[in-house]
C-alpha cells in the first residue's frame, strides 16, 4: 500500500487521505484481478463454451471495493493494514460513489445475478448502459422530496476500462430501401440514418475465491464525428455539431427514475434500442470471431436473457442483423432468434406494461418496425388459422394493436422461455395476465424465484453474524448457502442464541449512531427496529405502516402509561419524481415523525426515522440491524420482493402479506416463525373483478380508522398548512384501491403479536435463527443454478 500511494500520489503512506487510500487499494485489487480477467476470457474462448448475456437497462451494483476485496480474498489483509495505520476501513471504502444505475429490485437483482454467475464459475456477462447520471439523489426539505442529479462519474472510476476499439455503430431514423436481387430475394439498405457510436466500458465481475472474472459491459453513447473535424468549417456548422453531439450523448445521459409506471418518452426508447443494438452486434461479432460455427448453431453457444421487456427490441434487432447483414431468410433467422432469447417478467401491474406508440417506433426505428410488423402478421395469421378458439381475443394478443407496440407480447412470442420471479407471480401470469399465451405456449412458461447474493448481503454486510455462524457450522455455507440449514440444530441452544442476540444489538447500536449522525434523532437501541426500506409506491403500502404508527401514537396520547415495548420505525424510500401521492406519503411520514419524536407524552416509546437517499450502501447499514422486516404489499402486486430475503438472512422476522416470495419464506419457516396477515391474492383479485369492498364502511365502523383519516383531513398532523387531503380522498373517494383500510385491523393485531413475541427473548431468537437457517434457499446462487440448468443450459467452467 505504501508503494501504491507513493506511485499514485507521490505521497508517504502516513500523508495519504482516505480517498488516496481508496484509489490505492482499488489499484491493488485491479493488479490482482486483471490478469485473472484475461485468463477467464482466454479459457472461454479456447473452450468455446456456451455463454449467457444478461441484457438489462439497470445494474444497481452499489460500491465494489469491499466486495472485490472479499471475493479475491484480500479483505482481511486490507482491513488489517488500514487499522494498523490508524485508518477506519469503512471511511476509506466510503469514498467510492455508489453505482446507482438502477431503480430498485430489478436492477439490484441483475447485480446479484452477476455475482452468483462468477462465483459459481458460469460464463455469464452483463450488458447495460453507462448512464452519466444514476438514480437521483434524494434530499428532504421540510418533509418534501427534492431530487438532485447523481453525477457519479465526477472523479475517476477505477473499475472501468474503456474499450474504444470495440465500439459499434447504432443507426436511428433514416429510410429503408428495398432492392430485389437476381435470385428474387430482397435486400434492405438504410439511407440518411443518424449514427451514434456505442463505446463499451468494461467492469470486472469477480467470483468468490475462484479466479473467475466475468464482465459487465456498459455502453456509452458518443458522437461519431470528432470536434476537430469542424475546426476549419464555418462556426454555425460547428455549433450545429456541438448541438448534435450533445443530443447523442443524451442517450446514455441519465437513468429514468420511474420503477413501476412506464412513460412513453422517445429518449427512453432510444436508450433501449441503443443497449440492444450495441449488445446484439457485439454478441454476434463474438460468435463469428471466437466460435465460428454456422449461424444455425448459435443457440448452442449463446443464450440471451432479457431483464423485463425493456430490452425486448433484442428480438427484432437480432432478426434484422441475421437477415440484412448475414443474408439469412426469415424462417432461419426466426428459428435462431426464438431459440436464443429468454424473457423474465417482473410485474403484473398494468400501468407498468410497456407499450410504445407505433408511429414513434416507425419514425425512430423504421427497419425494426417493419420486422415487428412482420412478426405480428405471421403470429396473428397463425392464431387465426391454427387456433380458431382464440379468434375473439386476437386483439388482446396482437403485438401491434390499438396503434401501439405491446412489448410483453413481443417478448413472449420471440423467446423460448418466459419466467416469473416467484411462484405466486408465475401462477398469476399463467392464470390471469398471460393466460392465452400460456394456453398457446405452455412449455415456455416457468418460475425462477428470485434470490440475493448472500456473500454481499450476509457475509460482507454482517461480519459479526457471519463469524458467529461459522463458529458453530463452519465456513462451508459461504459457498453452499443451503448449509445454513445446519443452524437449526442450534436454534434452541441458549449460548448460541445469546451470541446472535448480542450481534444484533451491536448492529443496532451502529445503526443508532448513524441515525444520530445523520438526523440528530436519539433512538433506544433496545427498542424494536421496525424497518420498511424500498421504493415508495401505493401498492407497497408505506401508508399502512404509518397508519400503525399514528394508531400507536393516538393510543399513547389517550393513555400515556400504556405498557408498550419501545419501537423505532425506520423508513427509507425514494418516490418517482412525478408520483404525487407517493411524495405525499413521504411528507406524511416526516410530519408524523416530527410530532411523535418531540411529544413528551410519548416518553421515548415511539420514534420515527426517515433516512434520506436510500440506496445500496444505506441498505447495507440498515439490514443487519433490523428486527422487523415490513413486507406488506397488497397481495398479488409484489412480483417477488428481494429485501424480504436480505432481511431474513440477517435474522429479521417478517411481517408480511401473502405476496411474492413472502409466501415461499412462510412455506419454509412455517407459520410460527413469521407474522403473516391480510387479504390473500385471490381475494384481492376477486374484489377487483367483482367489487364487494367499500372502504367507507370501515371508516364508518372502525373508530381507530376514522380518527386517523380525520386527522389527515383536518390537518391535525402539522395543522393548518400541512394537510393530507389527497391521501384522504384517495382512500374514501377512490375506494382505497390498495386495501389499506381492509388490512388495517389484521395488521394492528399482528403487531400486537410481534410485541408479545419480542418480550420473550428465547422465543424471538429461536424464530430469528430459524429464519437465518432457511434463508439459504434465497441465495441467488440457487436461482442462478436454476436459470443455468433449466433455461440457459450452460456449464461451469473448469480451468
Ligand atoms: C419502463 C419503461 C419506461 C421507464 C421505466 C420503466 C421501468 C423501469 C424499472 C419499469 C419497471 C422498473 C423496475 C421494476 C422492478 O424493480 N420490479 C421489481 O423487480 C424485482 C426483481 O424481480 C421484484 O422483486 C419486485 O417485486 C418487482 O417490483
Amino acid at each position: 500500500m505504501a508503494a501504491k500511494t507513493n506511485v499514485l500520489f507521490g505521497k508517504k503512506l502516513k500523508d495519504a487521505t482516505n480517498k488516496d487510500l481508496y484509489y490505492a487499494i482499488a489499484s491493488i485489487v485491479n493488479d490482482e484481478v486483471h490478469p485473472q480477467w484475461g485468463e477467464t476470457n482466454h479459457t472461454y474462448e479456447k473452450k468455446k463454451v456456451k455463454q449467457v448475456f444478461y441484457l438489462s437497462m439497470e445494474f444497481l451494483v452499489g460500491r465494489l471495493l469491499e466486495n472485490n476485496l472479499l471475493n479475491c480474498g484480500l479483505l482481511d489483509d486490507a482491513n488489517g493494514a488500514l487499522k494498523k495505520i490508524g485508518k477506519d476501513p469503512e471511511k476509506v471504502y466510503a469514498n467510492e460513489p455508489d453505482a446507482g444505475l438502477g431503480n430498485g429490485g430489478l436492477g439490484r437483482l441483475a447485480a446479484c445475478f452477476l455475482d452468483s454467475l462468477a462465483s459459481l464459475k458460469y460464463p455469464g456477462h452483463g450488458c447495460g448502459i453507462r448512464y452519466r447520471y444514476g438514480l437521483f439523489e434524494q434530499r428532504i426539505i421540510h418533509g418534501h422530496q427534492i431530487e438532485l442529479p447523481d453525477y457519479w462519474l465526477q472523479e475517476e472510476y477505477p473499475w472501468e476500462t474503456r474499450k474504444g476499439e470495440e465500439s459499434v455503430k447504432i443507426h436511428f431514423r433514416g429510410s429503408v430501401h428495398m432492392h430485389r436481387k437476381i435470385d428474387g430475394s430482397l435486400e434492405f439498405h438504410y439511407k440518411n440514418t443518424d449514427q451514434v457510436n456505442a463505446v463499451p466500458y468494461d467492469i470486472p465481475v469477480v467470483g468468490y475465491n475462484n479466479q473467475v472474472v466475468n464482465t459487465l459491459r456498459l455502453w456509452s453513447a458518443e458522437s461519431i464525428t470528432r470536434d476537430t473535424d469542424y475546426l476549419t468549417s464555418k462556426s454555425s456548422k460547428y455549433y450545429h455539431h456541438l448541438d448534435h453531439k450533445h443530443s447523442i450523448e443524451q442517450i446514455s445521459g441519465f437513468l429514468y427514475p420511474d420503477d413501476s409506471s412506464y412513460e412513453g418518452k422517445e429518449l427512453r426508447l432510444k436508450q433501449q434500442y441503443f443497449l440492444v443494438s450495441a449488445s446484439i452486434q457485439n454478441i454476434l461479432r463474438h460468435f463469428k470471431r471466437q466460435i465460428g460455427a454456422p449461424l444455425s448453431d448459435l443457440p448452442e453457444y449463446i443464450a440471451i436473457q432479457i431483464n423485463d421487456t425493456h430490452p425486448s427490441l433484442a428480438i427484432p434487432e437480432f432478426m434484422r442483423i441475421l437477415m440484412d447483414d448475414e443474408n439469412l431468410g426469415w424462417d432461419q433467422a426466426w428459428e435462431i432468434t426464438r431459440h436464443t432469447i429468454a424473457y423474465t417478467n417482473h410485474t403484473t401491474l398494468s400501468e407498468a406494461l410497456e407499450k410504445w406508440p407505433k408511429t414513434m417506433v416507425q419514425e425512430l426505428l423504421p427497419r425494426i418496425y417493419m420486422i415487428i410488423d412482420e412478426i405480428n402478421e405471421r403470429f396473428c395469421r397463425g392464431l387465426w388459422f391454427d387456433h380458431p378458439e382464440l379468434r375473439d381475443v386476437i386483439p388482446e394478443l396482437a403485438i401491434i394493436a390499438d396503434e401501439q407496440v405491446h412489448m410483453a407480447r413481443l417478448a413472449i412470442v420471440g423467446s423460448f422461455s418466459v419466467n416469473g420471479v416467484a411462484k405466486i407471480h408465475t401462477d398469476i401470469l399463467k392464470k390471469k395476465e398471460m393466460k392465452h399465451f400460456y394456453q398457446l405456449f405452455p412449455d415456455r412458461f416457468n418460475n425462477k424465484t428470485n434470490g440475493v447474493t448472500h456473500r454481499r448481503w450476509l457475509l460482507q454486510v454482517n461480519p459479526r453474524l457471519s463469524t458467529v455462524i461459522s463458529e458453530v457450522i463452519g465456513p462451508n455455507w459461504i459457498c453452499r448457502p443451503s448449509q445454513l440449514i445446519s443452524l437449526l440444530r442450534y436454534s434452541k441452544d441458549a449460548s448460541f442464541l445469546e451470541k446472535v442476540d448480542k450481534v444484533k444489538l451491536e448492529n443496532k447500536r451502529s445503526l443508532a449512531s448513524l441515525i444520530y449522525d445523520r438526523t440528530g434523532i436519539k433512538i433506544d437501541e433496545h427498542s424494536i427496529f421496525d424497518v420498511q426500506i424500498k421504493r415508495l409506491h401505493e401498492y407497497k403500502r408505506q401508508l399502512l405502516n404509518i397508519f400503525h404508527v399514528i394508531y400507536l401514537y393516538n393510543e399513547l396520547k389517550d393513555n400515556p402509561n400504556l405498557d408498550l415495548t419501545p419501537r423505532t420505525f425506520i423508513f427509507g424510500a425514494k418516490a418517482a419524481p412525478s408520483y404525487h401521492l407517493a411524495k405525499e406519503v413521504i411528507k406524511l411520514i416526516h410530519t408524523v415523525a416530527s410530532i411523535v419524536n418531540h411529544d413528551p407524552d410519548i416518553r421515548g416509546k415511539l420514534k420515527v426515522v426517515f433516512l434520506e437517499n436510500y440506496n445500496v450502501s444505506l441498505a447495507e447499514k440498515i439490514i443487519p440491524a433490523t428486527d422487523i422486516s415490513e413486507q406488506i404489499s397488497t397481495a398479488s402486486k409484489e412480483a417477488s420482493g428481494t429485501g424480504n430475503m436480505k432481511m431474513m438472512m440477517n435474522g429479521a422476522l417478517t411481517v408480511g402479506t401473502m405476496d411474492g416470495a413472502n409466501i415461499e419464506i412462510r412455506d419454509l419457516v412455517g407459520d410460527q416463525h413469521i407474522f403473516m396477515f391480510g387479504l390473500k391474492a385471490d381475494e384481492v383479485l376477486n374484489y377487483y373483478e367483482h367489487g364487494g369492498y367499500t372502504a367507507r364502511d370501515i371508516y364508518n365502523t372502525d373508530d381507530r380508522v376514522r380518527r386517523i383519516l380525520d386527522q389527515l383531513n383536518e390537518g391535525v398532523f402539522g395543522s393548518q398548512e400541512i394537510e393530507f387531503k389527497d391521501i384522504y380522498y384517495n382512500i374514501l373517494y377512490h375506494n382505497d384501491p390498495y386495501f389499506v383500510l381492509k388490512d388495517f385491523d389484521p395488521y394492528i393485531e399482528t403487531h400486537e403479536l410481534v410485541e408479545q413475541a419480542y418480550r420473550d427473548r428465547s422465543t424471538w431468537m429461536n424464530m430469528s435463527v430459524t429464519n437465518i437457517a432457511y434463508s439459504g434457499k434465497f441465495s441467488s446462487d440457487r436461482t442462478i443454478q436454476e436459470y443455468a440448468s433449466e433455461i440457459w443450459k450452460i456449464n461451469k467452467t473448469h480451468p
